[in-house]
């Protein structure tokens, strides 16, 4: 503010799991390029750091390590419990780790105090911390925007629908009880509001995170206003600021190209218009073996070309000889860069988990979705795609199968329904770009929040 004499801190603070510590960090350059005389840390587990892409060229960010909570000398390789067992110990040193990262934030500014705290929706602990540092606290919500409407409601829904095996025997209900969610069914609630692991780490998380997120100064969001214009008022009415900011990768595109390793941009190249299928299920997910053998299956039965990103653990579930097979028309790869494929003329869909970010990505880039939607908020966001902006399809019974596979890129990659779906979603893309223009609403938000921070 005008009176302060001291240069303005804000320090953003990741979930370092997944992919949430990415669009946090897009933010986090977004401010640093806005603001240039403002001091911007960011607050990691170093092994999340390290994860990040580069980010020359903003020299006032300062990336600061915070404690895993593993113990002293643990092995790299991950503990027995995986990725479950990581979060747990992590969050058993919140909220101390914190603390201390705070402080060496201000020690590496040159003494200036945090004097604001943007944290990932998750880290429900870091509005406490700003609480007590007389900082306000602001949010980024990762995930898809039915997810955070699900978990805002997770008392009223295990009042309405009871947990458990009571859940279970309402699975097709429709959500009647919730205007904003009335398109969805209780089978498509993320585990951990009537369902699975009701007192799983992650589950008693987001519960507490829906409990505080109303004390934040703001909630921001990486969608933009008119996706879904039942959800924007229903935020809008619940939070002290709702401000969708995205998407998050066209308000802060990365100054330098994204390495293509495995050369999948000129085997692109080689393919005519909208007729290649890009297939990739997120950071961490990975089909089921037998699942894995359907879509091999498909893939190959399809004749269609495709372009298979996917995780080193599953490539050996691929059946023997599936690459010689498909040679020339398919490309397997560890690892892709995404956006760039996405935004390439012969890619005509993606086949995907529905993984927000993906998800962003595949809106913003006009390209239709097959969705084959596992945990979390990916069955609320497959939901939204196919049925309400209409611009992909599921697989029937919800599980790919050979036959699914074929039947399904058939239709986008070759039908009329393709034909349209391509229309709508070149519709939303237009609206994704006007939103992060001067004078649209996600760069009209970004700037309230700059005022707040
Ligand atoms: C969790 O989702 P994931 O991290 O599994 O998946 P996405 O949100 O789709 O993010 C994956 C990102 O990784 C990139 C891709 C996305 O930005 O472009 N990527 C890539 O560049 N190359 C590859 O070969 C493969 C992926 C969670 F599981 C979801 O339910 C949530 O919606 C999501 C957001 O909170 O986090």
């Amino acid at each position: 503010s005008s009176g302060c004499p001291t240069q303005p801190h804000v320090a953003f603070v990741a979930f370092p799991f997944g992919t949430h510590a990415a669009p946090l960090f897009a933010l986090a350059r977004a401010v640093a390029s806005a603001a240039p005389g403002t001091a911007v840390t960011f607050l990691s587990t170093a092994r999340s750091l390290a994860s990040l892409p580069r980010a020359e060229g903003l020299g006032n960010i300062r990336l600061v390590p915070v404690a895993d909570g593993r113990p002293e000398g643990a092995a790299e390789v991950p503990p027995p419990g995986g990725i479950e067992e990581l979060i747990g110990m992590f969050l058993a040193a919140t909220p101390g780790n914190l603390r201390e990262a705070l402080g060496a934030a201000a020690a590496g500014a040159g003494g200036i105090p945090v004097g604001c705290v943007v944290s990932d929706a998750f880290m429900w602990m870091a509005g406490d911390v700003a609480e007590a540092a007389g900082a306000p606290w602001v949010v980024l919500w990762t995930g898809g925007p039915a997810g955070l409407a699900a978990h805002l409601h997770t008392d009223l829904l295990r009042d309405a629908i009871g947990v458990g095996e009571r859940a279970m025997t309402r699975f097709k209900e429709q959500l009647h009880s919730i205007p904003v969610l009335s398109a969805h069914r209780v089978c498509d609630l993320p585990e951990g509001i009537v369902f699975g692991p009701l007192d799983a780490p992650v589950s008693c998380l987001v519960h507490r995170m829906a409990q505080s997120l109303p004390k934040a100064a703001a909630v921001l969001h990486n969608t933009f206003e008119g996706l879904d214009p039942a959800i924007d008022a229903h935020f809008s009415a619940t939070f002290s600021r709702s401000l969708p900011v995205g998407p998050l990768h066209l308000l802060a595109p990365l100054a330098h190209p994204t390495p293509d390793p495995n050369h999948c941009l000129p085997w692109l190249d080689r393919h005519a218009p909208a007729t290649v299928a890009y297939v990739s299920f997120g950071s961490f997910m990975a089909p089921p073996p037998a699942e894995m053998t359907e879509l091999a299956e498909g893939l190959e039965a399809s004749g269609a070309a495709f372009l298979l990103s996917l995780r080193d653990e599953v490539m050996g579930l691929l059946p023997p000889g599936f690459s010689e097979r498909t040679k020339g028309r398919g490309l397997v790869v560890s690892w892709a860069p995404q956006l760039d494929i996405l935004r390439h003329a012969a890619v005509g869909a993606i086949v995907m988990h529905c993984g927000w970010n993906s998800v962003v990505e595949a809106i913003t880039a006009g390209v239709p979705m097959v969705c084959r939607p596992f945990f979390g908020d990916q069955r609320l966001n497959a939901r939204f795609i196919f049925q309400v902006w209409e611009i992909g399809v599921e697989f029937e019974g919800g599980v790919m199968t050979k036959e699914g596979v074929v039947r399904a890129l058939e239709a986008v990659l070759k039908g009329e329904e393709g034909k349209r779906m391509r229309v709508k979603a070149g519709e939303l893309k237009a609206m994704a770009t006007r939103a992060v223009q001067p004078g649209g609403s996600s760069s009209v938000n970004f700037n309230s929040f700059l005022d707040l921070v």
